[in-house]
C-alpha cells in the first residue's frame, strides 16, 4: 500500500502535492489528472526555451507553514511538483465586505454569483501562464546563473498559480469550469486570434531589464489583485490567494533587486570613468551599463502598461464584485469604515472638460481607481530605495514615476496623450516626444547588444552588479544551474 507521507499537512506523494485533501476527492483527483498531460505539453512547448532538461536550484512549496514552507533542491523543471496549496482555514471567518458582511465565509460557490466568481478566477488564472510565455526566451541571455534561476523560480511558481486556480475551477465550477481549464492552457501571449485576456500580458519582455521592471512593476499588480481577491467572501479563493502571496514577495523581490542591481552597476562604472553627467548617454553606454535615463523610460513603459491591468476608474464589474463579497479592498480588514461603502465617496482622478482632476465619485464604483491608487503608493516605496543608491554615488538624477495620465490605453486616460507630468499633448508633440520618455528602437537595440549569456559560475554580465547575498545563503560561485 502507497502511505502518503506528509510534510506539514501537504500531501507529497502523489502525482499532484496538496493540502485540500485531493486523494479523497476522486472527481477533481481525476480531472486534475486528466489536465496535468496538457499542461505539461504547454510548459514544455512555451515554458523556458532551451532549459527543460537543466538542474535547477528550486525551492518547492512543500508546506503552509508560516515558517519554513519551502525545500531547495537541483529540479529538471518538468518534474518539479506543482503543488495546490491552500492557507489554512480560518476558523469562524466571516465574510469581511459587502452585502453580505458579517455572514458566514461561504465554503461553496454562492449561485447567484457564480458567472462573477468565475471571471475574476480565470482572468487570474490566465495572467499566470501568460508571464511564463512571455519570460520564455530569457534563460539564453541570462546575466548570470544565479539571475537564471531566479527567472525559472519565478516561472515554475507562476506555473504553480496557473494551477492554484485550475483546481479552484475544477473543484468548484462543474463543466464549465473544466473548459475554462483547458483554455487557459490554449491563449497565448501576444497571439493575433487567441491573445491573452489583459493587455499588459501580450506585450513582449525583449531583454532582462524589461524581466526585472515587469517582476517589480507587473507582479506588483499581482500582489495588489491577490490582496483583493484574499478579502474574498468565497473562502478557498481566499486561501488560495494568502498562499500565493507567500510566493509573489520573492517575484518583486527578484525584480526590486534587478534593478536595484542594474543602477548600482551603472554608477560604478560612471564613478570609475569620471562621468558624473547621467545624461552623457554615449559615453556610458561605451562603458558597457545601461544609462539611468534609459532606466528611466523602461520604468516609464513598464508602469503604466500596468496601471491599465486595474481597468476603468470607474467601474461596475468592481461596485458588483464588491458588493457581492467576491473581491475586497487592499487590507480590508484593517479599514475602519462600514465595508458597505454604499454612501460613501473616494475622491477620482478624471478627466473634466479636457483638464486631469480630481472628483467625487461613489466609493462603490471607485473601487479600481482605489486599488490602483494603494499600487502606486506601494510601487513608489522600492523606486525610493534606488533612488538612495544613485544618491550614494553623487550623481545628480532620481528615477520618478510618470504621472498616471501617461501613457495609457485603458480608462479616463486613454483618450489623450500625456507628458510625464500628466501635461496634455497633441498628437504631433507627442510623436515629437516619445522617445524620450519610453525606450525607442535605438535603446532597445543598445540593451539588447548588452544580453549576452554569462554561465560562469559566480560570474555577472558588465552590465548588472551581484547580489548582495546568494538565494538559501549560497556561496558566490554556487551553481545555480547545470546546464545540460
Ligand atoms: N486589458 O469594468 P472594467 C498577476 C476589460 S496580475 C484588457 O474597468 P474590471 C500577475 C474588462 O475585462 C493580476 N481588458 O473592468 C502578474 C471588462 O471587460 P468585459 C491579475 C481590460 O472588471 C505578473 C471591460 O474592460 N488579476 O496576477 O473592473 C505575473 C470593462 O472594464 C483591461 C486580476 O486582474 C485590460 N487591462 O477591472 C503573473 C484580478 N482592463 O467583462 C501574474 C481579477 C479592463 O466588460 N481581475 N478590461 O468584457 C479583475 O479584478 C478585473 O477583471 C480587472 C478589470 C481589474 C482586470
Amino acid at each position: 500500500m502507497n502511505v502518503a507521507t506528509t510534510i506539514g499537512k501537504v500531501d507529497y506523494d502523489g502525482l499532484i502535492p496538496n493540502n485540500v485533501g485531493l486523494g479523497e476527492d476522486v472527481r477533481v483527483k481525476r480531472a486534475l489528472e486528466k489536465w496535468h498531460p496538457g499542461y505539461i505539453n504547454w510548459w514544455k512547448d512555451m515554458g523556458p526555451e532551451g532549459f527543460q532538461e537543466s538542474l535547477v536550484y528550486l525551492r518547492t512549496a512543500v508546506s503552509v507553514d508560516a515558517k519554513g514552507w519551502a525545500k531547495f533542491d537541483y529540479v529538471r523543471m518538468p518534474d518539479y511538483k506543482w503543488g495546490i496549496l491552500l492557507a489554512p482555514q480560518a476558523e469562524g471567518r466571516t465574510i469581511p465586505f459587502g452585502a453580505h458582511a458579517g455572514e458566514a465565509a461561504w465554503q461553496e460557490v454562492p449561485g447567484e454569483y457564480r458567472a462573477m466568481l468565475r471571471r475574476l478566477i480565470v482572468i487570474q488564472g490566465d495572467t499566470e501562464p501568460a508571464s511564463v510565455e512571455q519570460q520564455r526566451h530569457l534563460g539564453k541571455t541570462a546575466p548570470s546563473l544565479y539571475d537564471m534561476r531566479n527567472l525559472f523560480q519565478v516561472n515554475v511558481e507562476e506555473g504553480r498559480h496557473l494551477w492554484a486556480m485550475v483546481y479552484l475551477l475544477q473543484k468548484y465550477f462543474g463543466t464549465d469550469g473544466r473548459e475554462e481549464a483547458e483554455a487557459l492552457l490554449e491563449r497565448r501571449s501576444g497571439d493575433a486570434d487567441s491573445p491573452r485576456m489583459l493587455g499588459a500580458f501580450n506585450e513582449q519582455t525583449p531583454d532582462w531589464l524589461s524581466f526585472f521592471m515587469f517582476t517589480y512593476f507587473t507582479d506588483r499588480d499581482g500582489k495588489m489583485q491577490l490582496e483583493a481577491l484574499a478579502q474574498s467572501g468565497f473562502d478557498p479563493l481566499s486561501r488560495t490567494c494568502r498562499f500565493m502571496l507567500t510566493e509573489e514577495a520573492h517575484h518583486m523581490f527578484v525584480g526590486e533587486t534587478g534593478v536595484t542591481r542594474v543602477i548600482q552597476r551603472t554608477c560604478e562604472a560612471m564613478k570609475e570613468a569620471g562621468i558624473s553627467d547621467p545624461y552623457d548617454i554615449e559615453r556610458v553606454r561605451k562603458l558597457g551599463v545601461i544609462d539611468l535615463p534609459t532606466i528611466q523610460k523602461k520604468a516609464n513603459l513598464h508602469f503604466s502598461l500596468t496601471l491599465d491591468l486595474f481597468g476603468n476608474e470607474i467601474s461596475t464589474n468592481a461596485a458588483n464584485a464588491f458588493h457581492a463579497g467576491l473581491k475586497g479592498r487592499y487590507r480590508e480588514t484593517r479599514l475602519a469604515d462600514d465595508h458597505k461603502l454604499e454612501s460613501s465617496t473616494y475622491p477620482v482622478l478624471r478627466l473634466i472638460d479636457g483638464k486631469i482632476q480630481n472628483e467625487d465619485a461613489p466609493a462603490l464604483a471607485a473601487l479600481n481607481m482605489r486599488l490602483r491608487d494603494d499600487y502606486v503608493g506601494d510601487a513608489n516605496v522600492g523606486v525610493g530605495r534606488w533612488n538612495k543608491v544613485i544618491e550614494s554615488f553623487g550623481i545628480p538624477f532620481e528615477i520618478k514615476l510618470p504621472h498616471v495620465a501617461f501613457h495609457r490605453h485603458i480608462g479616463e486616460f486613454s483618450k489623450i496623450k500625456t507628458d510625464i507630468e500628466g501635461k496634455a499633448l497633441s498628437d504631433a508633440e507627442w510623436q515629437a516626444k516619445r522617445s524620450d520618455v519610453l525606450p525607442s528602437d535605438a535603446d532597445r537595440d543598445f540593451i539588447e547588444s548588452l544580453m549576452q549569456p554569462q554561465l560562469e559560475p559566480g560570474k555577472f554580465a558588465s552590465w548588472i552588479a551581484p547580489p548582495k547575498v546568494g538565494i538559501d545563503n549560497k556561496p558566490g560561485e554556487f551553481e545555480y544551474v547545470k546546464i545540460a
